[in-house]
């Protein structure tokens, strides 16, 4: 499953015409990525063998610019400088973490923030002196949008395009990236990274800004640099994802927001036309929850565990989009930061210590990508059969969900191939025969079967 990677140093050529020598590089392919969020550089160093071993492909982290200080996890979205020294960790950690993910065929998504600064005054994390509109040697008050749309220039109306775009999401100090030298600043941002190795960015707050200025940030990235703009799908807005399906695969809010019901709920056959709406498949990254939908009650929640397990065996049992897990950690109140020393640099992440999930290591998530590995691009065809979600891949292997509270023995129409198959899920052992066009199986109450062929 391992990709080739470029171990010898690259050069790639940037529009302007300037040669950027390109330590590394791993491309994203088809496998799942593993959002770890608010995990420092070391830690996912340490963590990318594992990774690699689990089946991702590639990590998306949080954001690495110097930032605003405080003990919530959001301070990383509001940058103040594009040093890489932040809570997350320093820049030789940075470029560190990327050696050893590359080193395991890892690649590194990194969560660029490009639409906007901070909120207020203050002094960042090494010691950058900022003001709402002014930052000495970098932006001053006219590199900002001040809409004039609102009272106080922030959006208040989604349904206003102007205001999406030239107003300030909460309060941010929103960049002019109309502007020829705020564009060439924050594509020298995204260069650099790129330089120490960065394989792709998610591009935060995308929807905020317009896509001809998102195409003036990164002209010039060197190919094969992925782009995932994060465009919330928001009913009824003039601002929706398909707008930005030039620069890469998006978000699919409407699949993570649509598997709530089905398993919170148990609504198995609201997943049948699940994809209707949605971006296409090859255009879109799936996903069951990330850092603001696990906190805003639009996704299944993460404390429902069976549920939500229930919910990640689906997302890897289909093959819509380019699936994503998240693997954080927990929380009692939504501002909850992650912990932190005295200096407030986040401590390192630790699998099987609180607070982190460690949830890409969950014997679920390990289990359906080795199924994913054993069914390749069969086709999903998704079915409710006495309220269990079928996926069947194919005549390779089938999932079947139970988020019910009985146990369950139905026997239901297959497109399997007659042979023995065995349950990547279950620990019995045990084998399913297929002899016919129909299979016996038995789903524990809140549990899932993958079966693929014993012999495979
Ligand atoms: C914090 C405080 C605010 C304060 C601000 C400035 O919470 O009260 O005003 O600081 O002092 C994150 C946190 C915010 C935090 C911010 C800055 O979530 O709470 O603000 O960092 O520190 C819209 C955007 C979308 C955005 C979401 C949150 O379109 O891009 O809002 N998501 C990204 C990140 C966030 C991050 C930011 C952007 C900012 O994933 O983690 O914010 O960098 C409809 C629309 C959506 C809209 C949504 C808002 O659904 O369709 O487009 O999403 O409403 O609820």
């Amino acid at each position: 499953m391992r990709v080739l990677r470029s171990v010898a140093v690259s050069s790639v050529l940037l529009a302007a015409g300037v040669t950027v020598p390109r330590s590394s590089h791993v491309a994203v392919d088809h496998r799942p990525g593993v959002q770890l969020f608010q995990w420092t550089w070391p830690a996912i160093g340490r963590e990318c063998p594992t990774i690699a071993d689990v089946g991702f492909g590639f990590v998306q982290t949080s954001p690495p610019q110097e930032s605003i200080t405080g003990p919530a996890w959001w301070t990383s979205y509001q940058p103040v400088s594009y040093r890489l020294e932040s809570k997350l960790g320093t820049r030789a950690e940075f470029a560190a973490m990327i050696d050893a993910c590359h080193r395991a065929g890892v690649a590194v998504v990194v969560d660029a923030i490009v639409n906007h600064m901070a909120a207020g005054d203050g002094v960042g994390f090494a010691g950058t002196v900022y003001h709402h509109f002014e930052y000495p040697g970098l932006w001053t008050a006219a590199d900002f949008h001040h809409c004039g749309l609102t009272p106080d220039d922030d959006i208040a109306n989604y349904m206003d395009d102007r205001q999406v775009q030239t107003c300030e999401l909460v309060n941010l100090a929103d960049l002019d990236t109309s502007r020829p030298n705020v564009r060439d600043r924050l594509r020298q941002y995204l260069t650099d990274l790129v330089t120490l190795g960065v394989d792709g960015f998610r591009i935060d707050a995308a929807k905020h800004i317009a896509v001809d200025d998102l195409r003036g940030i990164v002209e010039g990235l060197p190919e094969g640099t992925v782009l995932f703009p994060e465009v919330i799908r928001g009913r009824g807005e003039p601002i929706q994802p398909e707008q930005y399906t030039e620069f890469g695969r998006q978000y699919e809010f409407g699949y993570a927001r649509a598997l709530a019901p089905v398993f919170s709920l148990v609504m198995p056959e609201r997943l049948v036309g699940i994809h209707e709406g949605l971006l296409p498949s090859e255009e879109a990254i799936s996903f069951v929850d990330n850092h603001d939908t696990e906190r805003n009650g639009q996704t299944v929640d993460r404390r429902a565990l069976a549920a939500h397990r229930l919910a990640e065996t689906f997302l890897l049992a289909d093959d819509y989009g380019l699936p994503m897990i998240l693997s954080a950690y927990q929380f009692t109140n939504r501002d909850e930061g992650p912990p932190m020393d005295a200096n407030g640099r986040v401590a390192d992440a630790e699998c099987g210590t609180e607070p982190w999930t460690c949830a890409h290591r969950a014997d679920h998530v390990r289990a359906m990508i080795a199924f994913r590995g054993a069914v390749g691009d069969a086709p999903a065809t998704i079915s409710e059969h006495d309220r269990l979600a079928i996926v069947s891949r194919g005549d390779l292997g089938l999932v079947a969900i139970n988020p019910g509270t009985a146990d369950k023995t139905v026997t239901i129409p297959t497109s399997l191939a007659p042979a023995s198959y065995h349950d990547l899920l279950g620990d019995s052992g045990a084998s399913v025969e297929v002899t016919g066009p129909t299979v016996t199986i038995t789903v524990p109450a809140a549990g899932a079967v993958a079966l693929v062929r014993a012999d495979g």
